[in-house]
């Protein structure tokens, strides 16, 4: 009967193809960690849904000016990535890729960054403000907290110098504010990282509109490759080799001046954030790390999104302040 034939148990491999048996069940692992990293996904997203809420108004409680409405602990969520396209990549070890790359439109996934200006000037801090628009025209103003903030705002000159990380405040009416003080003129990138609530539904995007600082225009050279970087008298290293089209573990040890491990501290839910900016273009992807340090380092999973060469700033606290080191990686 064919029913017969077609439950019969296959026949053993010959022994001349146990590679390629080897391969099919290298393959069958692949696929359960991938479903791993699936299954972790739904279940963060699921938290992070419930963390849905109107972002802040005006008026800054904390350092960065910005308030959190719906603070939570996101030490337990999943190393993950944010990609361009508005989905966040759950990274559940080798086998998982993300190529995708933030910041690149102004305009994605339906929504807009609209800047009131593009031009600043060096000298004090001036008012930055923009607002984020749905299809329409209308201004968004409500945003899921990831990672304790309703937005997340990276600004960085087109040489990849001058780097900063700040957290803007939203107006009632959709307006985002946030005070800039450049150091010198060029052309800059800002970038929103954030997750817009939208009739109930959220959407993750990341978006980068040009601001031009005039003035003399210094350009400096990306530094040479290291895998060392001092700040603030700390010395940091990392461990790891960035590759296209495969995660890859990448540990940040951060030593003291006393030359001990330093003590890091949690900063906004996360034992150290990963910003990795490429040279170029200023692609931008954002990635957290394992829950807990492992031997004492932070540990990332990263794929980088093509060949290049990429500025990583690794934001970490120690005593209540929050450093931040810079290294260039080549990736071929
Ligand atoms: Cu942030």
């Amino acid at each position: 009967m064919p029913e017969t034939l077609e439950q019969a148990p296959p026949a053993p491999a010959p022994a001349t193809d146990r590679a390629g048996f080897r391969l099919a069940a290298f393959a069958a692992v692949i696929v359960v960690v991938l479903f791993a990293g699936y299954g972790i996904g739904r279940l963060n997203n699921s938290v992070e849904q419930a963390q849905a809420a109107p972002a802040a108004t005006g008026d800054g409680h904390d350092d960065h000016g910005a308030v959190s409405v719906a603070p939570h602990d996101d030490s337990g969520a999943a190393p993950h990535q944010h990609n361009a396209d508005g989905t966040v990549t759950q990274v559940a070890g080798a086998g998982a890729t993300a190529e995708s790359v933030g910041g690149l439109a102004v305009t994605s996934a339906g929504m807009t960054l609209v800047p009131e200006t593009g031009l600043l000037s060096t000298g004090g801090a001036q008012p930055y403000r923009f607002r984020i628009t749905a299809a329409g025209g209308a201004p968004i103003t409500t945003y899921a907290v990831v990672h304790d903030k309703p937005l997340h705002f990276v600004l960085v000159r087109r040489d990849l110098t001058g780097f900063q990380h700040l957290h803007p405040t939203m107006a009632p009416d959709g307006t985002w504010s946030i005070n800039l003080a450049l150091a010198a003129p060029g052309s800059y990138r800002a970038i929103a990282d954030f997750t817009a609530v939208v009739g109930g539904r959220q959407t993750p995007a990341t978006l980068g509109v040009d601001l031009t600082v005039a003035g003399d225009y210094r350009p400096v050279a990306l530094p040479a490759p290291a895998p060392r970087a001092t700040t603030d008298g700390f010395s940091i290293s990392y461990a790891g080799t960035p590759q296209t089209g495969a995660t890859q573990p990448l540990l940040m040890a951060v030593t003291g001046a006393d030359g001990k491990p330093a003590p890091l501290e949690p900063y906004l839910g996360a034992f150290g954030h990963l910003v990795v900016l490429r040279e170029g273009d200023v692609g931008y992807v954002h990635v957290h790390p394992e829950p807990q340090p492992v031997d004492g380092a932070v540990k990332f999973w990263l794929a980088a999104p093509g060949p290049g060469r990429y500025r990583m700033f690794f934001d970490f606290q120690v005593a209540g302040k929050v450093h931040t080191a810079a290294f260039t990686a080549v990736v071929k």
